[in-house]
């Protein structure tokens, strides 16, 4: 789009020079010779918005993407005017705009270094065909500078030297590279001179991100209508990016209930009941802990949302009680396609009530999804996810289903080229009428919020669980999501874990991929690799089409079972651990998953790694993604590394070779951690938690850790009902001491832990609890590494 020819630059119009200029408290407008004005506001010290107009007038201020809830406010904001240029400083920032151009240029205030720099900086095109412009981005790219984000893209996670389009597209069997595929995050980190900074260009219209494939030196992005309308997010840590564009487009409105990070088992499809009982009742037979069950498609009528197969599923509140009884939560599929027949009370409302999208002249949007031809509500408009919603009310508090899924939203009609509505489909995009170029992207996201919607109230006082295939930015407020329709190959394994590292920088945590693969069959080497890396993905479910045979843990032999039961035990004992890292992300931002780059942005040897990751604070894992491994080599970064099998540790900043059979992989916990854990359940709730293990690693040093808890479910932890535990670790040669700062109001149901001491250089004398000191007879030492202690301690030394 963006091209280096004579030719091409004909139609590409510029800003001239600028002629006035106001401020109004937190937003400024530049206004050019030529009518277009340039309007920037002072979200936070370390944020800025950038606005363009090129008629003089800005459309209404509306966006999905941005939370109600994101924060505002500055520090410090002085706009010095210069012969040239106008500088706005903020205590963050210095943005230079010039005088000549509108063209930017951002410094970090402290340093004066150069972060961000306009190279033709923004101009546009007119379109004809649809009116308005296509608008256009080009900045200068630094030294050594590296791009990673982007949502779902399945390229490696440093972005450099590629090209991408965002148009949220269902892909079955997709490819490494494949592009545009399901979800749309027009948001990317860069990393230059150890220094880190994000664009959000929020714009819903199909848009281009290019970083330096075209042209070496540029990065560029663009869109096909709409503003040219982007924040610019300084860090200048990648975390302190990601958490600001998290906070932008929101965090997830709840926390899941601790069973959404449980085991999950999905196959298109299980039907019908006894088929359902008979895998459920395997999991229990096998030991092999789950929380979930889906049913896809053929649960329903004749594919009619909201309705279930008489002959398949007779009596669907009977089985669910009795599933839930067995500690199966049940989900359910919903798509957005309604079927044409007067006889369907869903289709009758929608019809009735105006619900459903229509093409520009006025005839209903109607295409082929499974159940033949579909309208499909509008679920831009307030009113339609409010029916939506509503119409929840039978499955969830009737049925007792615990949960949704929300699949074909992107939306996906079959046998049309574009895969999708044609462009001229009209939306109410609430209550900003426009076409599905504008839509398109955000329609699976609002189907999605609207399904969250109905859960929400439904499902009350349990918390909702939804998950959806298309997605925009900020979808992650209201649902999680998985990558679509992955194939069962060693190549999709490697992408399962980029799309979740990247997913997850994305702002969008809640992710996980079809464990396995979706099309085709994996062998059982390939499938226990899966697991293995799957238990470390916020979220965690074998999913498959079923037209290749089995895939439940259960289908490859003995050997095999047995990897992937220890690997799933494994998740659940580490369930606190998650669910720390779940709150976290939900109450600041923080990606649950943090690829090499992020965790050690000033290591350069990061920069290009896209295997290795940290899970949570405390834990790197890196999946072996080849056939035959013993093993593998893998980057640590820096710091001191417990390997967790064999609590050998390795020295970071190097690649080593890790020894991995089949019925293992490498995982390494940080030195002076501590890692909470839980028995293994086969459901979670299955047992009262009695005792929290925590293993602490030493080291010589400090190094904190904290772990989450409240009632697993619920909003009782918003009144403040939470337990938290601060745990502060420092080791010296002769002494360990731990100090522990508790707060919120839940009581855990356990009175100790049990502390296990991995890596003490000593061997243990005493212990001192509260100022009172315990020969080792007192307390019940088990060895030289493991005793129990009141949960309630504060502070511990170890000699
Ligand atoms: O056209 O519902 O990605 O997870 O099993 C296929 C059937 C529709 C695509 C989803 C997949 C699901 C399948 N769906």
């Amino acid at each position: 789009m963006i091209l280096n020819t004579e030719l091409e630059y004909k139609g590409n119009l510029f800003p001239s020079h600028i002629i006035s200029y106001e401020k109004n408290l937190d937003t400024l407008n530049f206004t050019t010779e030529n009518g277009v004005i340039l309007q920037i506001t002072v979200q936070r010290d370390s944020v800025l918005r950038f606005r363009f107009t090129t008629t003089g007038i800005f459309e209404n201020d509306f966006s999905y993407a941005i939370t109600k809830y994101a924060s505002r406010g500055y520090n410090h904001l002085e706009v010095e005017e210069e012969e040239d240029k106008y500088i706005i400083i903020t205590s963050k920032l210095k943005c230079q705009v010039n005088k000549a151009d509108l063209r930017t240029a951002i410094y970090d205030a402290q340093t004066n270094e150069l972060i961000c720099e306009d190279e033709l900086g923004f101009h546009w095109e007119e379109s004809y065909e649809f009116g308005g412009d296509i608008v256009k981005m080009s900045k200068v790219a630094q030294e050594g500078e590296s791009y990673y984000g982007l949502g779902d893209k399945p390229a490696d996670v440093n972005l450099k030297g590629k090209r991408f389009e965002n148009w949220v597209t269902d892909s079955y069997a997709y490819g490494k590279y494949t592009d545009p595929i399901y979800k749309t995050i027009p948001f990317y980190t860069a990393l230059h001179h150890k220094k880190a900074y994000g664009i959000f260009f929020d714009n819903t219209f199909r848009s281009y991100f290019d970083f330096c494939q075209e042209r070496r030196n540029i990065s560029s992005f663009w869109a096909q209508g709409g503003e040219m309308n982007y924040y610019f997010i300084y860090g200048p840590d990648m975390s302190e990016v990601v958490a600001n564009y998290t906070d932008l487009t929101g965090k997830p409105h709840q926390l899941p209930p601790l069973w959404a990070l449980g085991y999950h088992q999905c196959k298109w499809s299980y039907y019908p009941e006894a088929k359902v009982k008979e895998i459920t009742n395997k999991f229990r037979e096998l030991k092999i802990p789950c929380d979930a069950i889906y049913l896809d498609i053929d649960y329903m009528e004749g594919f009619r949302c909201f309705t279930w197969s008489k002959e398949y599923f007779p009596d669907p509140k009977r089985m669910v009680k009795e599933l839930a009884d067995d500690g199966f939560k049940t989900i359910v599929i919903i798509d957005p396609g309604i079927k044409i027949d007067k006889e369907y009370s869903v289709f009758k409302e929608g019809l009735d009530n105006d619900y459903f999208c229509k093409r520009a002249d006025g005839p209903y949007m109607k295409g082929k999804v499974w159940p033949g031809e579909c309208y499909f509500p509008d679920f831009t408009n307030p009113e339609v996810r409010e029916w939506w919603s509503n119409l929840f009310q039978e499955l969830i508090e009737e049925i007792g289903v615990k949960g949704v899924w929300n699949d074909m939203n992107e939306p996906a009609v079959m046998d049309v080229p574009g895969k999708s509505f044609p462009d001229d489909v009209r939306h109410d995009y609430e209550g900003n009428p426009c076409s599905h170029r504008k839509a398109h992207n955000i329609y699976g996201m609002q189907m999605a919020r609207a399904t969250y919607q109905g859960l929400k109230k439904f499902a009350y006082p349990k918390r909702p669980f939804v998950i959806t295939r298309a997605a925009y930015s900020g979808t992650q407020r209201y649902t999680s999501s998985w990558t679509g329709d992955n194939v069962a190959s060693w190549e999709h394994l490697s992408i399962a874990n980029i799309q979740a590292q990247r997913m997850c920088m994305s702002g969008f945590s809640f992710i996980g991929s079809d464990i396995g693969g979706f099309a085709e069959q994996p062998n059982g080497e390939l499938y226990a690799r899966w697991i293995q890396l799957g238990i470390f993905h916020p979220f965690c479910r074998t999913h498959s089409s079923g037209d290749h045979g089995d895939q439940e843990p259960w289908t490859f032999g003995k050997n095999i079972t047995d990897v992937v039961r220890k690997f799933i035990e494994l998740r659940y004992e580490l369930l606190p651990y998650l669910y720390t890292a779940f709150w976290r992300y939900a109450e600041e931002g923080i990606p649950i998953l943090k690829s090499l780059v992020l965790y050690d942005q000033l290591d350069t040897h990061t920069h290009y790694r896209s295997d290795e990751f940290i899970c949570g604070e405390k834990i790197l894992a890196c999946p072996i993604l080849e056939p035959n491994a013993k093993g593998r080599r893998m980057y640590f970064p820096t710091g001191e590394w417990y390997n967790y099998w064999t609590d050998e540790i390795v020295e970071g900043g190097q690649e080593l070779w890790v020894d991995a059979d089949l019925d293992s992989m490498p995982i390494f916990i940080k030195s002076g951690a501590l890692i909470p854990k839980y028995p293994v359940q086969q459901f979670v709730g299955e047992k009262e938690i009695e005792e929290l293990k925590l293993d602490v690693y030493f080291k010589i040093g400090k190094e904190t850790s904290e772990v989450y808890e409240d009632a697993h479910d619920g909003y009782d932890y918003i009144k403040g009902r939470y337990s938290l535990r601060n745990f502060s670790l420092t080791g010296k040669t002769t002494e360990l001491v731990i100090q522990q700062h508790k707060s919120g109001k839940y009581t855990t149901p356990y009175d100790t832990f049990k502390l296990q001491l991995h890596g003490l250089p000593f061997k243990i004398k005493k212990v001192i609890i509260d100022k009172v000191e315990y020969s080792f007879k007192d307390i019940q030492l088990n060895g030289n590494n493991s005793f129990i202690i009141n949960k309630d301690f504060t502070d511990l030394h170890i000699l």
